[in-house]
């Protein structure tokens, strides 16, 4: 048994308010949102950063961003626009080790992000 917090999502052993799920991916809602709409991206496989992936996993990587795509679409942030980030490791503030793309969306984003 896993105790990777979005293992236990993925294997529906967590809840989540999950906006897609397919066999390869889910998208649910952060707990901890950062902006109006904040979404996180996850494979089902557990990678636990970004520098653990590989090159068999460049497909899924590329996928992860169109289901983002999509769920900024659904959810109408698309036209006005929204940020997707990847925080590798400490340095990054990256606090679940289980890879994870940000959407977020519904206000002005700033740059730089701090
Ligand atoms: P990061 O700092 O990049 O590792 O982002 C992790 C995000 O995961 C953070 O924004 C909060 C979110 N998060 C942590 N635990 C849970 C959880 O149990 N459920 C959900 N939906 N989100 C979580």
């Amino acid at each position: 048994m896993s105790e990777c917090v979005f293992c236990r999502i993925a294997e529906g052993r967590a809840s989540a308010t999950i906006l897609h799920e397919d066999d390869q991916l889910l998208a649910f809602r952060d707990i901890n949102p950062q902006a109006p709409t904040h979404i996180l991206v996850i494979p089902r496989e557990h990678v636990r950063t970004l520098d653990d992936l590989e090159d068999r996993h460049a497909e899924i990587v590329g996928r992860m961003h169109l289901v983002a795509q999509q769920v900024a679409r659904e959810l109408g942030i698309a036209e006005d626009g929204y940020r997707t980030v990847f925080n590798c490791r400490a340095a990054a503030g990256q606090s679940v080790f289980h890879i994870h793309l940000h959407l977020l969306g519904g206000r002005r984003m700033h740059w730089p992000p701090g």
